[in-house]
């Protein structure tokens, strides 16, 4: 047999030596800022990496390697990036700053952030709305949440309000159903960030306690010009306790400087598709600028028999104590100074609790608020993965803390020693109890006339549900009520149940029936519904301006914007003085032009604009002027965007300043004579105008119910 013929064997190709890591890191990447003393990057073990480009694969054009762990690590670490979202106020801007004492409350209680005036405590604040998801707009409906964890020497105090001094129910049991009811409904996934929808107003319509809120709801409260200019709540009573233990019922008042600002409502609804992050951008700018935002903090004060003879009871988280009944008293300031660094870290894992609380101070009986000293706890246990959320730079006090609580996930700390329990005798330097320490109110139960009885109880005092919404109503000016009404008309007009949208106008008949006929107009009813039964008719309380938003606006521009459309031909001695009068009253002055590298002026200089036309509209700015050549004002008059500038701008009761050359693109916007409308050349009238909305124009420009 012949033996095969095995195949010569081809020499081994002579092996290229491997390219060392440098050179086969290959890419297009471009680091255009070179220079600076960049520190090497490194895996979370610390391992200098020497390619963050190319993942490891066997072959230029091979499969990846399972065993690149730089890979592995990155893209683990970025699929959990996302934490839970908070169910509600997901959609947040937070802002780091102090709290100054200007009064000393020593007098009523012993902790120490209100005893000693001048003394100033770090706070971090987060502004928040209530429906809508993370990612979802600044300015819908909304009532807007207002939290702030004070860093006191004795611990974490945590306000966590709103923008509205009463709440939807009185019971924390009912918590769960409303915020289902108006979170985007569960079949068709919306509407997200609007109450104005069937399950909303169905809970609400079942839930007669709502109505208060409801109007507050339905104010211009809830569509805030900038959350520097929203008044803040601290919404329950709580106690003061002075050192003997004695005490005092507290209301907290956040009182923006700026004063109370809000848009009209076809300006909130254009902003959402304007800009998604109004509130935020605003927020950042007017902080990274040095224009810190600042409130005073006051308080009402009053004692267990003042709040036994209100006509209401205090405990019910439904009712305002009006300033009128116990008038407010301003013991400091809050200025927010500083942006969070980074984001997730602050403003997303910071972790407010209500039963965050610090000697001399102690809560209520409110049904509500002792509901939420459950609530925020657990929430932050799932949202933050364990229960060491509090070790999180963003929630660790900023005094000494120690206990023998050990472990759990996400320990930072390394305790040392073998004594992790109380009472002990082998640790000298355990940390123990203390006089100085947190103590509760003694609160003797058996004043109460139904001491005693066990039970799932609501007490008759909680029972008049309409006399507050009528004070509410009764105490705005005309303009803010025909906002009401119409608020109520967009909203129920959004509701598709027939039956929903009657038994809402009947409850309206038990508050302010004038009220209730605008509304049942406005939804085209051709008779009023049957008001359903109510336990208590509503009573007529002294009116308190105090509850109004026009009447403490604060005619300023400080803090506002004032944006000054221009184009080639522009008259540059009116811009300048135009600017030099907003900006001498406080307001922040943007230039808009066609085109973004800016417009040449009349004196052949090019001024750079700070936003292009399409993208800023008229909507961003408090008041606005137009300074244009004859040339480009009839030119501009064929604008879409140029006409919507000053028609929004006009829309939404705003001041406009006009030179000659503006006049067509006016006419093409239908803006006549008003008495916000003035000559660009008079920068004093200007000013004088933009300090406030020209609310008697609204009703020559849409029919409010
Ligand atoms: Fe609440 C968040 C304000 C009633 C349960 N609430 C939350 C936030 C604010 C408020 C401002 C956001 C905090 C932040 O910025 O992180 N909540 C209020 C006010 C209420 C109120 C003023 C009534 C007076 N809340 C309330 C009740 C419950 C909750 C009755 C439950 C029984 N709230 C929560 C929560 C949240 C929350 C589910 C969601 C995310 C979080 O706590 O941290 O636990």
């Amino acid at each position: 047999m012949a033996a095969k013929k095995t195949p010569a064997k081809s020499p081994p190709a002579a092996r290229k030596p491997a390219p060392d890591q440098a050179e086969r890191g290959h890419g297009d990447e471009l680091h255009q800022h070179a220079g600076g003393t960049h520190p090497p990057l490194t895996t979370n073990q610390g391992v200098p990496l020497a390619d963050n480009q190319n993942s490891l694969k066997a072959g230029p054009r091979g499969p990846t390697l399972l065993e690149d762990f730089i890979l592995r690590e990155k893209i683990t670490h970025f699929d959990h990036e996302r934490i839970p979202e908070r169910i509600v106020h997901a959609r947040g801007t937070g802002v780091h700053g102090y709290f100054e004492l200007t009064k000393s409350l020593a007098k009523y209680t012993s902790a120490a952030l209100f005893n000693e005036v001048g003394q100033r405590t770090p706070v971090f604040a987060r502004f928040s709305t209530v429906a809508g998801g993370a990612g979802s707009v600044d300015t819908p409906r909304d009532v807007r949440g207002f939290a702030v964890k004070f860093y006191t020497q004795q611990g974490n105090f945590d306000l966590v309000g709103n923008n509205v001094p009463v709440f939807f129910i009185q019971d924390a049991m009912k918590f769960p159903d409303l915020v289902h009811s108006v979170k985007m409904e569960p079949d068709r996934g919306y509407p997200q960030a609007a109450a104005a929808h069937d399950t909303f107003w169905d809970f609400i319509s079942l839930t007669p306690e709502s109505m208060h809120t409801i109007f507050w709801a339905m104010s211009d409260r809830a569509i805030p010009r900038s959350l520097r200019m929203i008044e803040g709540f601290g919404v329950h009573s709580f106690r003061l306790l002075d050192a003997k233990g004695k005490s005092t019922f507290v209301k907290f008042h956040w009182r923006p400087q700026l004063g109370l600002q809000s848009t009209v409502w076809d300006e909130a609804v254009k902003l959402q598709g304007c800009d998604n992050d109004f509130h935020r951008r605003d927020m950042f700018e007017a902080v990274q600028s040095g224009n810190f935002p600042a409130w005073d903090l006051a308080v009402q004060l009053f004692t267990e028999e003042q709040a036994d003879a209100f006509p209401f009871d205090h405990l019910d988280p439904t009712k305002l104590v009006p300033e009128e009944l116990v008038p407010l008293t301003v013991v400091g300031r809050m200025v927010l100074d500083r942006m969070p660094d980074n984001f997730f870290a602050e403003t997303e894992q910071v972790a407010f609790c209500p039963a965050n609380i610090v000697p001399g101070i102690d809560f209520s009986n409110d049904p509500l608020l002792q509901g939420r000293l459950f609530s925020y706890l657990d929430t932050q246990l799932i949202r933050l993965g364990g229960p060491n959320f509090h070790q999180i730079p963003i929630n660790a006090p900023k005094c000494p803390f120690a206990n023998q609580q050990r472990d759990g996930h996400m320990q930072m700390q390394v305790p040392k020693g073998r004594v992790a329990y109380e009472p002990s005798s082998l640790d000298p330097t355990s940390a123990r109890a203390t006089p100085a320490g947190f103590r509760s109110f003694a609160e003797h139960l058996a004043n109460q006339a139904d001491d005693g009885v066990k039970g799932r109880i609501r007490p008759e005092t909680f029972a008049d549900h309409y006399s507050q919404p009528r004070l509410f109503y009764r105490s705005q000016t005309k303009f803010e009520q025909a906002h009401i009404a119409a608020a109520f008309v967009f909203e129920l007009s959004k509701v598709e149940t027939a039956h929903v949208r009657e038994l809402i106008v009947g409850h309206l008949r038990h508050i302010d029936t004038d009220l209730a006929q605008r509304v049942a107009n406005g939804l085209g009813m051709d008779a009023l519904p049957p008001a359903p039964p109510a336990k208590v008719p509503a009573i007529d309380m002294p009116p308190s301006p105090a509850l109004q938003i026009i009447g403490k606006m604060k005619p300023t521009l400080q803090g506002r914007a004032v944006g000054i459309l221009v184009d080639d031909g522009s008259n540059a001695a009116t811009i300048k003085a135009l600017r030099k009068a907003a900006e001498d009253a406080g307001a922040t002055v943007k230039i808009v032009a066609p085109k973004l590298g800016g417009a040449m002026l009349s004196d052949r200089k090019k001024l750079p604009a700070d936003g292009q036309l399409a993208g800023t509209p008229s909507l961003v700015f408090d008041a606005v002027a137009v300074v244009l050549s004859d040339e480009a004002g009839k030119r501009l008059a064929k604008e879409a965007a140029a006409v919507d500038f000053v028609r929004d701008a006009f829309g939404h009761l705003k001041a406009i300043a006009a030179d000659a050359g503006a006049q067509a693109l006016l006419k093409a916007g239908g803006i006549g004579k008003d008495p916000g409308v003035v000559d660009a050349g008079d920068g004093k009238a200007f000013v004088k105008a933009a300090q406030t909305r020209q609310w008697e124009r609204e009703p020559k420009l849409r029919t409010l119910p």
